[in-house]
C-alpha cells in the first residue's frame, strides 16, 4: 500500500516507507495551499481505507472525578474547581450492560475511562473483568487508565484487551505547561509498555491549549516515528471546562484543525484517524472537511467521559448528509 502512496506523490514531499519523517518535511506538507494539502492527504487515505467508512467508538468513564493529576484541560483533576463530583470504580456487571446498549447503538469498540494518575494493584481484578466481560460480547476493546508498568500492560493484554489509549497530547517541549505532574518521557514509557505487552496503540492530543503549529506539527512527528506508529490516533479539539486552567483558552481556528487532521493522516497513512472530543463545537462542514482529510474514526454517543457529544441522532443526520457509513469490525486492520 505505502508503495502505491510513493508511486503516486511527489517524491520529495513523502518519506521513504519505514524511514522517520523529518521536521522539514512534516511543515513543507502541513504549510501547502489547503486544496493540494487535502487533495494530498485524501489521496493517501483513499489508497488506504474505504473513504466513506468511520470506525465508531463508545467511551464511558468507569472511574470518574478526583484525579491526582494536574492536566490543565481536564474537568476530572483533583487540582481544579471544576465542580465533577467524583465517583468510585464502576461495577463490572454495569460497564458490560452498557458496553451491550453501546454495541446495539453500531459502536464497534468499547472505550473504558478512569481518571487515575495509573490503576492500583486492588482494581486490576476488576478491570480485568471488564475486559474479559466486553470482549465476550463481540467488541473491540480499549482502556485509558493512566500510566501502565510492563506488568499491569502483560495482564491486560492477557485478559484481551484489545488497545490501550494514552495520549502525548501536546509536543514535548509545550508539555510542561500544560501538566507538571508527570513528563513526556512518562508518556512515551506506558507507550512503550503498552507496544512490548502486544497492545495495539491508541495515541493523540488535543488542539486548543495555547500551543503553536510548530507544537502540532512536533506532536504528529512524535507519533509518526514511534518505532510503530499508532493505530488509532485521536485528534481531541480542546473542550473548555469551567473552573479548569484552560478554560478561557482561544478557539482553534477550523481551518488549522482540518489541516492538523490531513497531516496526520498523511504521516500515518494506515492508522484510525479518530477525530475526538470538541464536535459539538463544530460544524458539519468542519467536520465534512476533516473526513475528506482522512480523519475515519469518531466517538459516539451522548457523552465522552464528562463532556457532551453530539449523539445519535446527529450523527445519523451528519453519516446522511455525507454518504457515511460505519465501519465494520475487521475492516483495514
Ligand atoms: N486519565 C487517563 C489519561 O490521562 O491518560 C485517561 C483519561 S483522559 C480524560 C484521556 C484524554 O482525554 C486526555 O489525554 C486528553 O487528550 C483528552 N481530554 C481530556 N479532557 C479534555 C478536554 N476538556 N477537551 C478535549 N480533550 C480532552
Ligand atoms: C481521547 O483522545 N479522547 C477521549 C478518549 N481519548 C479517552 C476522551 C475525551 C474526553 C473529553 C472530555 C471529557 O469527556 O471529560
Ligand atoms: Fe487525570 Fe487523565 Fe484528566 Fe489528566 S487527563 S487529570 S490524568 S483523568
Amino acid at each position: 500500500m505505502l508503495t502505491e502512496i510513493n508511486e503516486t506523490a511527489d517524491s520529495d514531499t513523502f518519506c521513504a516507507t519505514g524511514a522517520a519523517w523529518m521536521v522539514e518535511e512534516a511543515e513543507k506538507i502541513y504549510n501547502l495551499p489547503f486544496n493540494d494539502l487535502l487533495f494530498r492527504a485524501h489521496s493517501v487515505h483513499r489508497a488506504n481505507f474505504d473513504p466513506n467508512a468511520v470506525q465508531m467508538s463508545r467511551l464511558l468513564s468507569i472511574k470518574t472525578g478526583g484525579c491526582a493529576e494536574d492536566c490543565g484541560y481536564c474537568s476530572q483533576s483533583a487540582h481544579a474547581p471544576t465542580g465533577l463530583k467524583a465517583s468510585k470504580l464502576m461495577e463490572v456487571e454495569r460497564v458490560i450492560e452498557e458496553a451491550r446498549k453501546a454495541k446495539a447503538g453500531g459502536a464497534t469498540r468499547y472505550c473504558m475511562g478512569a481518571a487515575w494518575r495509573s490503576p492500583k494493584d486492588r482494581d486490576m481484578e476488576a478491570v480485568l473483568a471488564m475486559v474479559r466481560g466486553v470482549r465476550s460480547l463481540g467488541m473491540e476493546t480499549c482502556m485509558t487508565l493512566g500510566m501502565l508498568t510492563l506488568a499491569q500492560s502483560a495482564a491486560l493484554a492477557e485478559a484481551g484487551l484489545d488497545y490501550y489509549n494514552h495520549n502525548v497530547d501536546t509536543s514535548e517541549r509545550f508539555y510542561g505547561e500544560i501538566i507538571t505532574t508527570r513528563t513526556f518521557a512518562d508518556r512515551l514509557e506506558t507507550l512503550a509498555n503498552v507496544r512490548d505487552a502486544g497492545m495495539k496503540v491508541c495515541a493523540g492530543g488535543i488542539l486548543g491549549l495555547g500551543e503553536t503549529t510548530e507544537d502540532r506539527i512536533a506532536m504528529l512527528l512524535t507519533l509518526a516515528n514511534l518505532p510503530v506508529p499508532p493505530e488509532s490516533v485521536p485528534i481531541n479539539m480542546l473542550i473548555p471546562i469551567p473552573g479548569s486552567k484552560l478554560a478561557d483558552a482561544p478557539a482553534v481556528d477550523p481551518i488549522d484543525f482540518i489541516r492538523t487532521i490531513a497531516l496526520a493522516r498523511i504521516l500515518m497513512p494506515r492508522s484510525h484517524v479518530r477525530l475526538s472530543a470538541g464536535r459539538t463545537d463544530m460544524s458539519d462542514e468542519m467536520q465534512a472537511l476533516c473526513f475528506f482529510a482522512g480523519a475515519n474514526s469518531i466517538f459516539v454517543g451522548e457523552t465522552l467521559l464528562t463532556a457532551d457529544n453530539p449523539g445519535e441522532d446527529k450523527d445519523a443526520a451528519l453519516f446522511g448528509r455525507l454518504g457515511l457509513k460505519p465501519m465494520q469490525l475487521g475492516a483495514a486492520e
